[in-house]
């Protein structure tokens, strides 16, 4: 809205020309979305308390987790509400693509947040049925995946790292493919979202690196030169993606070890569509699988566990998944676990950005 309010201003005011660089706006989006966490924050936090909006510990899990009964949570409803605001403010709304992430964003928020609301009222880990929750994840990805598909200005070709001349044309199998991607991210977050932090760190550095994406890509001399695909408009996503990285670092001013509250599915499935959604939306859709390696990481530790738990009847790879919780019960301090998966996200994320040369 700023930028609608403001830009044309430029004729009189010179100084308002600033609000036309997407650089500018999006350190601003980072900055509003931050700043409105730190504000807002602190209230939420009482507020859940005293509606005690407090987390039920399951007690089959790590012992050290105990302690953490009822922490509040379904705090990720103030990262949906920074971004948002942030992103109305500074982004030019003209460009469906910001509201099709929003609309992600938003619609993966309301599926957590009935399912978080669910464990409440029931006191337990069981939440909205899991295959509910999934036909309303399928149901919003499908939507945007077909409004995606048949934009006539998107290539339905598939970007594959590191081989700049493989680009295969999928056609509508690109539907389905990009479906999967924004499910696969949504709940792959999910997962990793279950120590202090350990699901924002690594969120932060993938925002980080599609805000580069977006930013190349939207700018027809930057796309050309590093040979990846051109997508008219995707520049206005680096904006959003600047009030995700400010929300997400807001928030993890709270949720940093040892937690004061916790972002719940409401929080971690909204992050994961709307990374699913960038990803497609900055056709750079593979790579999601390196930059988010820790979350895909997660993810295969759960497929493992539970398929060999099933084939051996009741033998297990791991001590427990998802993986996190492996490490916790071999003597790990959980800071420790944390910090060594943050690492690794920007070890990926740097190698993500190294396929822009490397290929
Ligand atoms: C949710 N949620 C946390 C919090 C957070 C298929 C199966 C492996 C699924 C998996 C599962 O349910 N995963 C998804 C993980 C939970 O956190 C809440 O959930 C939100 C995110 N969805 O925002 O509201 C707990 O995680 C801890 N936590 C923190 N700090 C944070 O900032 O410490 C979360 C955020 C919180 C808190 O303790 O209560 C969760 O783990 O429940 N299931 C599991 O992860 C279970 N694994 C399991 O059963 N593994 C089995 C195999 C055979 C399937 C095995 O290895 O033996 C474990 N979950 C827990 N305890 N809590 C089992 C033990």
């Amino acid at each position: 809205m700023l930028y609608h309010l403001l830009y044309p201003l430029h004729t009189t005011f010179s100084s308002f020309n600033v609000f036309r660089y997407i650089t500018f706006r999006t350190i601003y989006a980072a900055i509003t979305a931050l700043i409105i966490c730190f504000i807002v924050g602190p209230w939420l936090i009482r507020k859940l308390r005293s509606l005690k909006v407090g987390q039920s510990i399951r007690e089959d899990g790590p012992q050290s987790h105990l302690s953490k009964e009822g922490t509040p949570t379904m705090g990720g409803i103030l990262i949906i509400f920074a971004v948002v605001i942030s992103t109305l403010l500074w982004s030019n709304l003209t460009v469906a693509y910001v509201w099709l992430v929003i609309l992600v964003l938003v619609g993966y928020g309301i599926i957590g947040f009935f399912d978080d609301y669910g464990k409440l009222v029931s006191k337990s880990s069981r939440g909205v049925p899991g295959k509910v929750r999934l036909a309303g994840e399928i149901i919003i990805a499908f939507f945007v995946s077909v409004v995606i598909y048949v934009r006539p200005e998107f290539s339905h070709m598939v970007t594959i790292p590191f081989f700049k001349t493989v680009l295969p044309d999928i056609g509508i199998f690109y539907i389905f493919l990009t479906t999967f991607i924004i499910v696969g991210a949504a709940n792959a977050v999910n997962l990793t979202d279950g120590l202090d932090g350990l699901a924002l760190g690594p969120a932060i550095t993938c925002f980080m690196t599609y805000l580069l994406f977006a930013y190349f890509a939207g700018n027809i001399k930057i796309a050309h030169y590093l040979q990846i695909p051109f997508v008219p408009g995707a520049g206005e996503l680096t904006i959003f993606c600047g009030a995700i990285v400010g929300a997400g670092i807001g928030f993890l001013w709270y949720n940093a070890y040892p937690a004061q509250v916790f972002m719940g599915d409401v929080g971690s499935l909204s992050l994961g569509g709307a990374l699913g959604t960038l990803a497609i939306l900055t056709k750079q859709e593979i790579l999601l699988a390196i930059v988010g390696g820790i979350f895909v990481l997660e993810t295969f530790s759960v497929i493992f566990q539970v398929g060999w738990f099933k084939i051996t009847k009741g033998k297990r790879i791991f001590r427990m998944a998802p993986i996190h919780h492996h490490f916790e019960l071999k003597g790990w301090a959980e800071p420790k676990v944390i910090v060594r998966f943050w690492i690794i996200s920007i070890l990926l994320a740097l190698v993500a950005i190294s396929t822009l040369k490397l290929r």
